[in-house]
């Protein structure tokens, strides 16, 4: 175990957990516990930047722990917890609002997705969203985070703002500047109905995600649906430049049998997309379903997975306060 490393990373209570966070985030982040300290969090306060009913965001909030867990998480290992439990990522990020530019978040592109045409419309927490990441990542002065590929411009920024905090008080080196880890193959899983989207929580089709718990019978069903091509499989990546879709199907099936995906092609090369789809389903269905089998059996006992978030909660609290301590001194806060 390493020391002198730490892992934060968090996901969102929005809804089903689906393949995306699952080989983008969540399997990186079981193999990290192995060998680094590790605290990952629900990250509440990030899901009500767009409006949540507060019903559905407490039960998204435990199927995200059942999640967490159900893939391989050991809450004895890994600090897991919510994030509105700890008040010190709110209390840091408004420090750290004061410390990010208006200039630096007007280039964040996720703000512009989500937000869509009419931004004057958008909350102002998604407008700040990233300054909160930033806070959660240097609440607990962390220096690794796993994420998938579609965050790596908002850890750019945590890093600005670590630098730019570092710098602004005089204190070089105070907070570390946290390095991104991105699964180099799975670094963004597309829709399966439009491979130019990242596949989503809340992209309404449902048919657009494999979700965790999902039956055998969702998943075939989902992939004999997904778009492909109606060209035969190629035999190089080139090829599928221009076939998102396709090429979105052949990189899900090479991350989940562990086939590279030269192997992949030359394998599959000649053959129709409905023979890569059955492999595809077969494979996905041994993984996937035996996770999201212990979702819901996890689902089942609420009360252990409260303790799990107390228990987080308690220990992720005492990192928190001792350096929320030394930034308040830092800033001249009494
Ligand atoms: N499609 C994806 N491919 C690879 N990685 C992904 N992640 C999410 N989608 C993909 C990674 O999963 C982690 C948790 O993400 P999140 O739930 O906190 O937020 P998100 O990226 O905004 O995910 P969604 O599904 O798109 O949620 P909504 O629809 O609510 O915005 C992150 O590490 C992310 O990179």
């Amino acid at each position: 175990m390493n020391k002198n490393k730490l892992v934060f990373s968090g996901v969102q209570p929005t809804g089903n957990l689906h393949l995306g966070n699952y080989l983008g985030a969540l399997k990186n982040f079981v193999a990290l516990q192995k060998e680094m300290e590790c605290i990952y969090c629900v990250v509440d306060l990030h899901a009500i930047t767009v409006f949540q009913k507060p019903e559905e965001l407490k039960s998204n909030l435990l199927e995200t722990v059942a999640g967490f867990i159900a893939a391989g998480l050991n809450p004895d290992k890994s600090i897991i917890f919510n994030q509105s439990s700890v008040s010190g990522h709110a209390e840091l990020a408004w420090i750290l609002n004061c410390v990010s530019r208006i200039g630096w978040l007007n280039r964040m592109t996720q703000f512009k997705d989500k937000a869509g045409s009419d931004k004057e419309k958008a909350s102002v927490g998604l407008y700040i969203y990233p300054n909160l990441m930033a806070a959660d990542i240097l609440l607990y002065k962390a220096t690794h985070v796993p994420v998938g590929a579609d965050q790596k411009q908002h850890l750019e920024l945590s890093r600005d703002i670590a630098q730019k905090f570092n710098n602004d008080f005089k204190c070089k080196d105070f907070f570390p500047l946290p390095e991104p880890l991105i699964p180099k193959n799975v670094s963004r899983i597309m829709s399966l109905r439009d491979g130019t989207k990242k596949m989503s929580k809340s992209e309404e089709s449902d048919y657009s995600r494999i979700n965790l718990k999902d039956s055998a019978d969702d998943i075939s069903k989902k992939i004999k649906k997904a778009k492909s091509d109606s060209d035969q499989i190629p035999d190089n990546l080139k090829a599928l430049e221009k076939k998102p879709e396709a090429l979105n199907l052949i990189t899900i099936y090479s991350e989940i049998s562990k086939i590279s995906l030269e192997k992949v092609l030359n394998e599959m090369s000649g053959k129709e997309y409905s023979f890569l789809k059955n492999k595809l389903a077969e494979h996905l269905i041994s993984e996937i379903t035996p996770v999201g089998k212990e979702v819901k059996k996890l689902l089942a006992d609420k009360s252990h997975l409260l303790q799990v978030l107390k228990k987080g909660k308690e220990k992720a609290s005492i990192i928190a306060e001792e350096n929320l301590k030394n930034i308040r001194e830092k800033v001249g806060l009494i």
